[in-house]
Formats: structure tokens, C-alpha cells, sequence
């Protein structure tokens, strides 16, 4: 069984016939100048960082055959999947379901609703547009991983203490083994995400573990 030694808080060993890999919201409104994200007054420098990391981690998912999942946060164009307790957070001149940079803000078919270019989904790849952070919460995710009896996933994406971090622990609480890829997910706040790694590790990884793209992908070959 391929176990990362390395990983923290302490070795970590999984099935690789039973894990998936979860790419979460690595969308062009999140990443890209001039998006989303930008216009809210974050630097989506340090997300832009993780492209390539995150590409790695994609092609030693590949490699060894892993299912892989990608997510993007988005809405329907009637928003009614967005409730007003989440539209009326954020910037009040720029709301989801407003005209931003890269077309209506977080809006399912809308150009910033995409994955960026280099990470875009292969033929095959599961693709699922969640109206909430976490991506179990009104998506058959769950069901997809029931189907193809996965018992271990694999995370990156962004934000690691928003999206990424209510996903793991959503599949924590249904069961799931969980692995962060630290050097495949990233936060507009450097203090957020060394935070949530740590949180996700203590307690005896109440939560998971995290470990470099370089092991998983090594620990991959085995
Ligand atoms: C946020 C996300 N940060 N994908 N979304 O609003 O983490």
C-alpha cells in the first residue's frame, strides 16, 4: 500500500485503487487579474503561484489512473441556489449574480466561472458546479464516490480555509481519509492558510493530512 511517509502529522497510507483526487474552484474569477477576486481587493498573485503545482498534481493523478473530480463555485442565472445570507457577503458593489470583469459574477456558464486554462478538465473528468463552499452540500458528489467505492481523497484547489477546508472536513465527517496537497492550494491571506493546516493536522489530523505535491506524486508510482 503507497504510504507517504512525510506526510503530517504523521505516515500516511492509502489505497490507491480506492482514492480520488478533488481539484476544488480553480476558476479563472478566483485566479486571474482582473477577476472576481481581484475586484474584491485580493492579490491573486500567490493563487496564480499554484497553477503549475496544482498541473503536477493532475498529471500523477492521471498517471496512476485516480478518478478525479474537478469543482467550481458557481450559481444558477436566476440565482435561486443563492441564498441572500451568502449574495448580500462581500463587497456591496459587487454582488454574485452582478456583471463583473469576466461576466456575471460566479454564475454558472459565465467565462470567470471557468477553470483556468491549464488545469482544464480532461474527457472523463467529473466536473461539479456547488452553490455552497463545501461540495458535498446539494451536489451527488457523495454519490459519485459511493459509485466508484472511494474511500481516500485527495484535495488542492482554493481557498484552502474556505472551499478547500468545508470540503475536507464535510468528507471527514461522511467517512472519507483526506490528504491536502499543501503546495497545491493557496488563500489571498498567508495566515489563513497556515491556520488551516494546522488545523487540519492537529489533533491527530482531526481533520487530514498534508503533504507536498512531490510525495503524493511519488508515493503515486508505488
Ligand atoms: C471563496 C472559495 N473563497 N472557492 N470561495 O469564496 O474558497
Amino acid at each position: 500500500m503507497p504510504t507517504i511517509a512525510e506526510a503530517q502529522p504523521f505516515p500516511f497510507a492509502f489505497d490507491a485503487r480506492r482514492t480520488a483526487l478533488i481539484v476544488i474552484d480553480m476558476q479563472r474569477d478566483f485566479i486571474e487579474p482582473g477577476g472576481f477576486g481581484a475586484a474584491l481587493g485580493n492579490d491573486v498573485a500567490p493563487l496564480a503561484r499554484i497553477v503549475p503545482t496544482t498541473a503536477a498534481l493532475l498529471h500523477a493523478c492521471r498517471a496512476a489512473a485516480l478518478p478525479i473530480v474537478h469543482t467550481r463555485e458557481c450559481h444558477r442565472p436566476d440565482l435561486s441556489d443563492c441564498p441572500p445570507a451568502k449574495r448580500d457577503r462581500g463587497a456591496p458593489n459587487l454582488r454574485i449574480g452582478d456583471d463583473g470583469p469576466m461576466g456575471r459574477i460566479l454564475i454558472s456558464g459565465e467565462p470567470g466561472a471557468e477553470i483556468v486554462p491549464a488545469l482544464a478538465p480532461h474527457q472523463g473528468e467529473y466536473v461539479i458546479d456547488k452553490p455552497g463552499k463545501g461540495a458535498f452540500y446539494a451536489t451527488d458528489l457523495g454519490l459519485y464516490l459511493e459509485r466508484l467505492q472511494i474511500r481516500t481523497l485527495i484535495f488542492a484547489g482554493v481557498t484552502t480555509e474556505v472551499c478547500v477546508q468545508t470540503t475536507m472536513r464535510e468528507a471527514n465527517d461522511r467517512g472519507f481519509d483526506c490528504l491536502l496537497a499543501e503546495d497545491a492550494t493557496e488563500s489571498y491571506f498567508p495566515e489563513f492558510k497556515s491556520a488551516t493546516l494546522a488545523m487540519i493536522r492537529a489533533q491527530g489530523a482531526i481533520v487530514g493530512w498534508t503533504a507536498t505535491t512531490r510525495q503524493i506524486a511519488e508515493a503515486l508510482k508505488e
